[in-house]
Protein backbone atom coordinates (compact mmCIF):
# COMPACT_ATOMS: atom_id res chain seq x y z
CA UNK A 1 0.00 0.00 0.00
CA UNK A 2 1.23 3.58 -0.94
CA UNK A 3 1.73 6.01 2.06
CA UNK A 4 -0.26 8.66 2.78
CA UNK A 5 2.31 10.60 2.08
CA UNK A 6 2.74 9.68 -1.38
CA UNK A 7 -0.81 9.13 -2.27
CA UNK A 8 -1.00 13.05 -1.38
CA UNK A 9 2.09 13.86 -3.02
CA UNK A 10 0.23 12.27 -6.37
CA UNK A 11 -2.68 14.36 -5.73
CA UNK A 12 -0.92 17.53 -5.90
CA UNK A 13 2.00 16.70 -8.29
CA UNK A 14 2.64 20.03 -10.44
CA UNK A 15 0.02 20.75 -13.47
CA UNK A 16 -2.77 18.34 -11.90
CA UNK A 17 -5.49 18.74 -9.76
CA UNK A 18 -8.57 17.03 -8.27
CA UNK A 19 -12.17 17.25 -9.60
CA UNK A 20 -14.94 17.16 -7.17
CA UNK A 21 -17.58 15.39 -8.60
CA UNK A 22 -19.49 14.42 -5.05
CA UNK A 23 -22.83 16.48 -5.77
CA UNK A 24 -24.97 14.91 -3.57
CA UNK A 25 -28.25 13.34 -4.79
CA UNK A 26 -29.96 16.99 -3.14
CA UNK A 27 -27.36 19.24 -5.24
CA UNK A 28 -27.43 17.22 -8.35
CA UNK A 29 -30.89 17.09 -8.98
CA UNK A 30 -30.44 21.10 -8.44
CA UNK A 31 -27.89 21.23 -11.34
CA UNK A 32 -29.77 18.77 -13.30
CA UNK A 33 -33.03 20.71 -12.82
CA UNK A 34 -31.61 24.24 -14.20
CA UNK A 35 -30.81 22.30 -17.47
CA UNK A 36 -34.49 20.80 -16.99
CA UNK A 37 -33.53 16.96 -16.35
CA UNK A 38 -34.78 14.72 -14.10
CA UNK A 39 -32.12 13.75 -11.67
CA UNK A 40 -32.33 9.50 -12.14
CA UNK A 41 -29.99 7.17 -12.13
CA UNK A 42 -29.04 6.80 -15.63
CA UNK A 43 -28.82 10.20 -16.49
CA UNK A 44 -26.28 11.13 -13.54
CA UNK A 45 -24.61 7.95 -14.77
CA UNK A 46 -24.11 9.04 -18.34
CA UNK A 47 -23.51 13.02 -16.84
CA UNK A 48 -20.62 11.73 -14.98
CA UNK A 49 -19.62 9.07 -17.56
CA UNK A 50 -19.32 12.08 -20.28
CA UNK A 51 -16.47 13.82 -17.66
CA UNK A 52 -14.52 10.81 -17.13
CA UNK A 53 -14.37 9.97 -20.66
CA UNK A 54 -12.76 12.95 -21.70
CA UNK A 55 -9.50 10.93 -21.33
CA UNK A 56 -6.45 13.24 -22.37
CA UNK A 57 -7.86 16.39 -20.41
CA UNK A 58 -8.26 13.65 -17.84
CA UNK A 59 -5.00 11.69 -18.37
CA UNK A 60 -2.75 14.62 -18.36
CA UNK A 61 -4.13 16.99 -15.80
CA UNK A 62 -6.54 15.13 -13.32
CA UNK A 63 -4.72 13.65 -10.40
CA UNK A 64 -8.49 12.28 -8.60
CA UNK A 65 -11.42 12.71 -8.64
CA UNK A 66 -13.86 12.99 -5.68
CA UNK A 67 -16.48 10.35 -6.07
CA UNK A 68 -20.26 9.97 -4.41
CA UNK A 69 -20.50 6.30 -3.11
CA UNK A 70 -23.03 5.50 -6.26
CA UNK A 71 -20.60 6.82 -8.79
CA UNK A 72 -17.69 4.79 -6.69
CA UNK A 73 -19.52 1.74 -7.68
CA UNK A 74 -21.05 2.88 -10.96
CA UNK A 75 -20.65 1.06 -14.58
CA UNK A 76 -20.48 3.22 -17.51
CA UNK A 77 -23.24 2.13 -20.21
CA UNK A 78 -21.08 -0.04 -21.77
CA UNK A 79 -20.76 -1.86 -18.57
CA UNK A 80 -16.88 -0.75 -17.64
CA UNK A 81 -16.69 -0.11 -14.08
CA UNK A 82 -15.62 3.62 -13.54
CA UNK A 83 -12.26 2.72 -11.39
CA UNK A 84 -11.65 1.12 -14.39
CA UNK A 85 -12.12 4.33 -16.43
CA UNK A 86 -10.28 5.93 -13.99
CA UNK A 87 -7.50 3.69 -13.07
CA UNK A 88 -6.88 4.04 -16.85
CA UNK A 89 -6.43 7.58 -17.07
CA UNK A 90 -4.14 7.22 -13.88
CA UNK A 91 -6.56 8.98 -11.77
CA UNK A 92 -7.11 8.42 -7.95
CA UNK A 93 -10.93 7.44 -7.09
CA UNK A 94 -11.58 9.29 -3.96
CA UNK A 95 -15.05 9.46 -1.89
CA UNK A 96 -17.47 11.95 -0.46
CA UNK A 97 -17.61 10.18 3.17
CA UNK A 98 -19.68 12.72 4.88
CA UNK A 99 -23.73 12.74 5.12
CA UNK A 100 -23.98 16.62 4.95
CA UNK A 101 -23.98 19.20 6.85
CA UNK A 102 -27.50 19.75 9.13
CA UNK A 103 -28.58 22.91 11.33
CA UNK A 104 -26.57 22.69 14.24
CA UNK A 105 -28.14 22.02 17.56
CA UNK A 106 -28.71 25.66 19.58
CA UNK A 107 -27.80 27.55 16.96
CA UNK A 108 -28.72 30.51 14.79
CA UNK A 109 -28.84 29.40 11.00
CA UNK A 110 -25.08 27.61 11.29
CA UNK A 111 -24.59 23.69 10.11
CA UNK A 112 -22.79 21.11 11.43
CA UNK A 113 -21.85 18.15 9.27
CA UNK A 114 -22.63 14.79 9.85
CA UNK A 115 -21.61 10.95 9.46
CA UNK A 116 -19.31 9.67 11.57
CA UNK A 117 -21.53 7.05 13.42
CA UNK A 118 -20.09 3.66 11.28
CA UNK A 119 -17.45 5.35 9.51
CA UNK A 120 -14.73 2.93 10.19
CA UNK A 121 -16.02 0.45 8.38
CA UNK A 122 -17.42 2.66 5.88
CA UNK A 123 -13.85 3.69 4.97
CA UNK A 124 -12.32 0.02 5.21
CA UNK A 125 -15.17 -0.91 2.54
CA UNK A 126 -14.02 2.06 0.73
CA UNK A 127 -10.68 1.60 0.81
CA UNK A 128 -10.89 -2.21 -0.46
CA UNK A 129 -12.76 -0.66 -3.33
CA UNK A 130 -9.96 1.14 -4.43
CA UNK A 131 -10.30 4.40 -3.10
CA UNK A 132 -6.81 6.60 -1.93
CA UNK A 133 -8.52 9.58 -0.69
CA UNK A 134 -11.52 10.83 0.95
CA UNK A 135 -13.66 14.28 1.48
CA UNK A 136 -15.54 15.81 4.47
CA UNK A 137 -16.74 19.35 4.28
CA UNK A 138 -17.77 21.35 6.92
CA UNK A 139 -19.59 24.36 6.54
CA UNK A 140 -18.89 27.87 8.10
CA UNK A 141 -21.45 30.76 7.95
CA UNK A 142 -20.84 34.55 7.96
CA UNK A 143 -23.83 36.22 9.37
CA UNK A 144 -24.26 39.47 11.70
CA UNK A 145 -24.05 36.42 14.58
CA UNK A 146 -22.47 33.52 13.02
CA UNK A 147 -19.75 31.73 13.04
CA UNK A 148 -20.11 31.14 16.95
CA UNK A 149 -16.49 29.68 18.40
CA UNK A 150 -19.18 26.74 19.36
CA UNK A 151 -19.79 26.26 15.35
CA UNK A 152 -16.16 26.61 14.47
CA UNK A 153 -15.13 24.04 17.15
CA UNK A 154 -17.82 21.70 16.62
CA UNK A 155 -17.30 21.35 12.54
CA UNK A 156 -13.23 21.32 13.29
CA UNK A 157 -13.67 18.50 15.99
CA UNK A 158 -15.76 16.42 13.27
CA UNK A 159 -13.09 16.84 10.81
CA UNK A 160 -10.40 16.08 13.16
CA UNK A 161 -12.23 12.49 14.01
CA UNK A 162 -12.70 11.89 10.67
CA UNK A 163 -9.27 12.46 9.15
CA UNK A 164 -7.84 10.15 11.81
CA UNK A 165 -10.38 7.65 10.87
CA UNK A 166 -9.05 7.69 7.32
CA UNK A 167 -5.33 7.59 8.00
CA UNK A 168 -6.04 4.66 9.99
CA UNK A 169 -7.69 2.98 7.59
CA UNK A 170 -4.74 4.30 4.88
CA UNK A 171 -6.58 6.81 3.11
CA UNK A 172 -5.75 10.14 2.69
CA UNK A 173 -8.03 12.80 4.39
CA UNK A 174 -8.67 15.88 2.64
CA UNK A 175 -9.91 17.71 5.50
CA UNK A 176 -12.43 20.51 3.46
CA UNK A 177 -13.54 23.69 6.10
CA UNK A 178 -15.06 25.75 3.83
CA UNK A 179 -16.22 29.16 4.82
CA UNK A 180 -19.35 30.16 2.30
CA UNK A 181 -19.17 33.31 0.02
CA UNK A 182 -22.42 32.75 -1.45
CA UNK A 183 -23.92 31.82 2.16
CA UNK A 184 -27.00 34.08 3.80
CA UNK A 185 -26.38 36.55 3.56
CA UNK A 186 -23.37 36.81 1.85
CA UNK A 187 -22.75 40.55 2.21
CA UNK A 188 -20.23 39.95 4.03
CA UNK A 189 -16.68 41.86 2.90
CA UNK A 190 -13.21 40.29 2.26
CA UNK A 191 -11.91 41.24 5.61
CA UNK A 192 -14.71 39.54 7.53
CA UNK A 193 -14.10 36.40 5.28
CA UNK A 194 -10.35 36.91 5.94
CA UNK A 195 -10.66 36.64 9.70
CA UNK A 196 -12.91 34.11 10.27
CA UNK A 197 -11.10 31.76 7.53
CA UNK A 198 -7.86 32.71 9.94
CA UNK A 199 -9.80 31.48 12.79
CA UNK A 200 -11.40 28.41 11.19
CA UNK A 201 -7.98 27.16 9.78
CA UNK A 202 -5.99 27.75 13.55
CA UNK A 203 -9.34 25.90 15.12
CA UNK A 204 -8.88 22.79 12.70
CA UNK A 205 -5.53 22.17 12.73
CA UNK A 206 -5.53 22.32 17.22
CA UNK A 207 -8.10 19.47 16.93
CA UNK A 208 -5.82 17.73 13.87
CA UNK A 209 -2.82 18.10 16.19
CA UNK A 210 -5.02 16.61 19.00
CA UNK A 211 -6.49 14.01 17.28
CA UNK A 212 -3.12 12.89 16.27
CA UNK A 213 -3.56 13.50 12.33
CA UNK A 214 -0.20 12.45 10.67
CA UNK A 215 -0.51 16.29 8.81
CA UNK A 216 1.66 14.70 5.66
CA UNK A 217 -0.40 12.70 5.04
CA UNK A 218 -3.27 14.56 4.30
CA UNK A 219 -4.65 17.48 2.11
CA UNK A 220 -6.52 20.81 2.73
CA UNK A 221 -9.57 22.20 0.56
CA UNK A 222 -10.33 24.99 2.04
CA UNK A 223 -12.10 28.20 0.57
CA UNK A 224 -10.43 31.57 -1.00
CA UNK A 225 -10.67 34.76 0.93
CA UNK A 226 -13.42 36.50 -0.64
CA UNK A 227 -16.37 39.23 -0.29
CA UNK A 228 -19.61 37.56 -0.12
CA UNK A 229 -21.12 37.06 -3.04
CA UNK A 230 -23.61 40.06 -2.53
CA UNK A 231 -20.92 42.69 -1.04
CA UNK A 232 -21.10 45.41 -3.02
CA UNK A 233 -16.91 45.49 -3.39
CA UNK A 234 -15.70 43.20 -5.26
CA UNK A 235 -11.59 43.16 -4.42
CA UNK A 236 -9.49 42.57 -7.30
CA UNK A 237 -7.87 39.05 -8.22
CA UNK A 238 -4.58 40.17 -6.25
CA UNK A 239 -5.83 41.00 -3.14
CA UNK A 240 -7.87 37.92 -3.23
CA UNK A 241 -4.06 35.86 -3.97
CA UNK A 242 -2.46 37.94 -1.33
CA UNK A 243 -4.73 37.90 1.52
CA UNK A 244 -5.44 33.85 0.95
CA UNK A 245 -1.70 33.34 0.64
CA UNK A 246 -1.03 35.30 3.84
CA UNK A 247 -3.95 33.92 6.03
CA UNK A 248 -2.59 30.04 4.82
CA UNK A 249 0.41 31.40 5.65
CA UNK A 250 -0.30 32.23 9.13
CA UNK A 251 -2.43 28.74 10.00
CA UNK A 252 -1.28 26.07 7.85
CA UNK A 253 1.44 23.99 8.89
CA UNK A 254 4.76 23.38 6.40
CA UNK A 255 4.44 19.62 6.55
CA UNK A 256 0.96 19.58 4.53
CA UNK A 257 1.58 18.81 1.35
CA UNK A 258 -0.61 20.57 -0.89
CA UNK A 259 -3.85 22.96 -0.63
CA UNK A 260 -6.49 22.34 -3.22
CA UNK A 261 -9.19 24.74 -3.33
CA UNK A 262 -12.65 24.58 -4.07
CA UNK A 263 -14.54 26.90 -5.96
CA UNK A 264 -16.96 27.99 -4.05
CA UNK A 265 -19.55 30.03 -6.42
CA UNK A 266 -16.76 31.93 -8.08
CA UNK A 267 -17.14 32.29 -11.65
CA UNK A 268 -15.07 29.43 -14.00
CA UNK A 269 -12.73 32.58 -14.57
CA UNK A 270 -12.58 34.26 -10.97
CA UNK A 271 -11.48 30.37 -9.79
CA UNK A 272 -8.88 30.37 -12.41
CA UNK A 273 -7.43 34.03 -11.78
CA UNK A 274 -7.45 33.40 -8.36
CA UNK A 275 -5.39 30.25 -8.22
CA UNK A 276 -2.90 31.40 -11.17
CA UNK A 277 -2.53 34.75 -9.22
CA UNK A 278 -1.74 32.77 -5.95
CA UNK A 279 0.86 30.25 -7.76
CA UNK A 280 2.87 33.35 -9.16
CA UNK A 281 3.50 34.45 -5.90
CA UNK A 282 5.74 31.49 -5.61
CA UNK A 283 7.58 30.34 -2.59
CA UNK A 284 5.03 28.69 -0.46
CA UNK A 285 5.92 25.37 1.52
CA UNK A 286 3.02 23.39 -0.08
CA UNK A 287 1.82 22.88 -3.47
CA UNK A 288 -1.73 24.99 -4.40
CA UNK A 289 -3.94 23.54 -6.58
CA UNK A 290 -7.73 23.10 -7.87
CA UNK A 291 -10.50 21.16 -6.16
CA UNK A 292 -13.52 22.76 -7.99
CA UNK A 293 -16.95 21.23 -8.52
CA UNK A 294 -18.72 23.75 -10.48
CA UNK A 295 -15.48 26.15 -11.24
CA UNK A 296 -15.01 22.51 -14.02
CA UNK A 297 -18.22 21.45 -14.64
CA UNK A 298 -20.30 24.11 -15.12
CA UNK A 299 -20.02 25.23 -19.07
CA UNK A 300 -20.03 21.34 -19.29
CA UNK A 301 -23.37 20.32 -18.04
CA UNK A 302 -25.03 23.25 -19.52
CA UNK A 303 -23.66 22.26 -22.92
CA UNK A 304 -24.77 18.29 -22.37
CA UNK A 305 -27.98 18.80 -21.56
CA UNK A 306 -28.69 15.05 -21.78
CA UNK A 307 -28.29 14.78 -25.57
CA UNK A 308 -25.81 12.30 -26.70
CA UNK A 309 -25.41 14.70 -29.63
CA UNK A 310 -24.13 17.24 -27.24
CA UNK A 311 -21.52 14.93 -25.90
CA UNK A 312 -18.34 16.08 -27.58
CA UNK A 313 -19.15 19.92 -27.19
CA UNK A 314 -19.50 19.01 -23.61
CA UNK A 315 -16.09 17.12 -23.15
CA UNK A 316 -14.36 20.03 -24.89
CA UNK A 317 -15.97 22.89 -22.27
CA UNK A 318 -14.80 20.32 -20.01
CA UNK A 319 -11.22 19.85 -20.82
CA UNK A 320 -10.73 23.14 -21.55
CA UNK A 321 -11.61 24.23 -17.73
CA UNK A 322 -9.35 21.37 -16.67
CA UNK A 323 -6.92 22.72 -18.75
CA UNK A 324 -6.80 26.19 -17.83
CA UNK A 325 -6.66 25.67 -14.46
CA UNK A 326 -3.49 23.22 -14.94
CA UNK A 327 -1.90 26.35 -16.30
CA UNK A 328 -2.98 28.12 -13.28
CA UNK A 329 -1.72 25.26 -10.63
CA UNK A 330 1.71 26.41 -12.59
CA UNK A 331 0.56 30.15 -12.48
CA UNK A 332 0.87 30.38 -16.17
CA UNK A 333 -2.80 30.81 -16.90
CA UNK A 334 -3.44 34.36 -18.79
CA UNK A 335 -6.92 35.89 -19.50
CA UNK A 336 -6.55 35.48 -23.45
CA UNK A 337 -5.69 32.23 -23.25
CA UNK A 338 -9.14 31.72 -21.83
CA UNK A 339 -10.23 34.70 -24.90
CA UNK A 340 -7.82 32.60 -27.36
CA UNK A 341 -9.72 29.64 -27.02
C1 LIG B 1 -19.30 18.87 -5.80
O1 LIG B 1 -19.91 19.43 -4.64
C2 LIG B 1 -19.49 18.82 -3.42
C3 LIG B 1 -20.60 18.19 -2.71
O2 LIG B 1 -21.46 19.14 -2.18
P1 LIG B 1 -22.87 18.65 -1.55
O3 LIG B 1 -22.59 17.54 -0.56
O4 LIG B 1 -23.38 19.89 -0.95
O5 LIG B 1 -23.69 18.15 -2.67
C4 LIG B 1 -18.76 19.89 -2.59
O6 LIG B 1 -18.35 19.43 -1.32
C5 LIG B 1 -17.55 20.26 -3.35
O7 LIG B 1 -16.64 19.18 -3.35
C6 LIG B 1 -16.86 21.48 -2.81
O8 LIG B 1 -17.73 22.38 -2.21
C7 LIG B 1 -16.17 22.15 -3.96
O9 LIG B 1 -17.11 22.38 -4.96
P2 LIG B 1 -17.18 23.81 -5.62
O10 LIG B 1 -18.33 23.73 -6.58
O11 LIG B 1 -17.39 24.78 -4.51
O12 LIG B 1 -15.85 23.94 -6.30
Amino acid sequence: MASLNAIAQRLVEPGKGILAADESEPTIAKRFAAIGLPSTEQLRRDYREMLFRARDAMREHISGVILTEETLLQHAADGTAFRALLADCDVIPGIKVDRGAFPMPGSDGEKITEGLDGLRPRLVHYASLGAGFAKWRGVITISSTTPTRNGIRANAHALARYAMLCQEAGIVPVVEPEVLADGEPGDHSIARCEEVTAETLETVFKELRLAGVDLSGMLLKPNMVLAGTRCAEKPAVEEVARRTVDTLLGHVPAAVPGIAFLSGGQSDEEATAHLSAMNAIGGLPWRLTFSYGRALQNAALVLWKGRAENLKRAQDAFAHRVRMNALASLGQWQPDLDVAA
